[in-house]
């Protein structure tokens, strides 16, 4: 039995390492293919800064290209300023407009209708409908979950509501706000937001610190809604096992705070964590990797300086109590939605991050081994795309952009 199964174990070596040579110098480890000619980081411009990260690989890491073909099909445009895209059970596709309602696409990329009946959202700048999730019951109760930013008083906030999908009438059914960001300041940026259920049915929601600088210190104030990823409730209620459920004067939906702007959030298929990522200021975007109860450290620590060239607060980087990106980008990617190869149609992509980049206009792949990013690659680069929000199913990628296209990422 042992002889056998020792052979076996050979076999398994040489294969792996037989098709590692077949694919230009790869080499697998945990199922991704990490190439090993060591190529130069894909980032060739100037940081905004001399600041030193943590860590060797916490930016500007070793580049690697996907070897299995693929294509990349603009299979519809015409969206007016689409923000996010998922899947629904069936594969087709629902994306939010930002002026106020959503739409269902087939797989092929054909609209199918337009959902409106969405409660008021304030759209100038960033805000507007923004993301969109599905309950966990969705295939039986067509509850969906949304996000946008909603005039409140004299300001306004990032609020999550709601409904049900009526797809025959067209409309949403019964919507209601269930959580609301507080407080609101009169800012019409910086609202985050994704939303994505955990395994346990709570809901993880980003926001941002609404980038005026009332807001910015806010991030680091537990009895304020800005600057935080919270845990809620389907109906809004702080998540049980929340980390300030029992702490004076905090608000208790708050599961990390010092958060600038994130609006990408996925669960790694592996380890079930939250990963995020969020806008840095001039340098500095993020990838974190998000656990209850910490401090994620905007505005105090960050590798970014002010749009007009000053440092911000003490120019420093990394502080102790404070957690450190997995990795981080200078100049910046602009980092929007983001998400997780979960499948094996291209091999090498598996387990993979793709994060949508605005300014960047590319889609960047990382490869994360023992969570540390290995290596990045730099997608549809050649499209001159404005990548707004990037969903997986079944082996394909879709991605949307400000430019209004609905992009498809398939294996050849
Ligand atoms: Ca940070």
């Amino acid at each position: 039995m042992r002889g056998k199964k020792f052979f076996h174990l050979s076999a398994i070596l040489v294969l792996v390492f037989s098709s590692g040579c077949a694919n230009n110098n790869a080499s697998s480890t945990n199922g991704t293919r990490v190439d090993s000619t060591k190529l130069p980081p894909v980032e060739t411009k100037k940081a905004n800064t001399d600041y030193k990260p943590a860590f060797n690989g916490q930016t500007r890491i070793t580049a690697v290209k996907t070897v299995t073909p693929y294509n990349a099909e603009k299979i519809a445009g015409n969206l007016k300023n689409p923000w996010a895209v998922i899947p629904l059970p069936d594969g087709r596709l629902l994306i939010t407009l930002k002026a106020g309602s959503m739409q269902i696409h087939d797989a092929g990329g054909a609209l199918v209708k337009t959902i409106t009946g969405f409660p008021a959202v304030d759209s100038r700048g960033q805000g507007g409908l923004l993301d969109v999730t599905l309950d966990p019951g969705f295939p039986e109760n067509k509850t969906i979950y949304w996000s946008y930013s909603e005039k409140n008083g004299n300001g306004n906030l990032m609020a999550v509501a709601k409904g049900n999908l009526n797809e025959a009438g067209s409309k949403i059914d019964n919507p209601r706000v269930i959580f609301r960001a507080t407080p609101a300041l009169n800012s019409t940026l910086h609202f985050g937001s994704r939303m994505l259920f955990d395994k346990d049915g709570n809901l993880f929601v980003s926001t941002g610190e609404r980038s005026e600088l009332e807001g910015r210190v806010q991030a680091q104030w537990l009895y304020s809604g800005l600057g935080k990823i919270f845990k809620i409730t389907k109906e809004g209620k702080p998540a049980p096992g929340n980390p300030f459920l029992n702490q004076k004067d905090a608000m208790p939906e708050i599961y990390a705070y010092g958060i600038r702007n994130a609006q990408g959030l996925d669960i790694h298929p592996v380890t079930g964590e939250l990963w995020e990522t969020e806008f840095g200021p001039r340098g500095g975007d993020e990838v974190n990797i998000i656990k209850a109860g910490k401090n994620y450290g905007w505005p105090v620590i960050t590798y970014g300086i002010e749009y007009g060239g000053g440092v911000i607060g003490d120019a420093i980087q990394q502080k102790a109590g404070m957690e450190q990106p997995i990795y981080y980008w200078d100049p910046v990617l602009s980092p929007s939605g983001m998400v997780f190869y979960k499948g094996k149609l291209i091999p090498e992509w598996e387990n993979n991050l793709f994060i949508g980049g605005l300014s960047s206009t590319h889609i960047a792949r990382l490869v994360i081994v023992n969570n540390k990013v290995v290596g990045e690659e730099r997608l549809l680069a050649d499209k001159n795309e404005r990548f707004r929000d990037v969903a997986f199913h079944n082996g394909l990628l879709y991605a949307v952009t400000d430019g209004g296209n609905l992009w498809r990422i398939s294996k050849r």
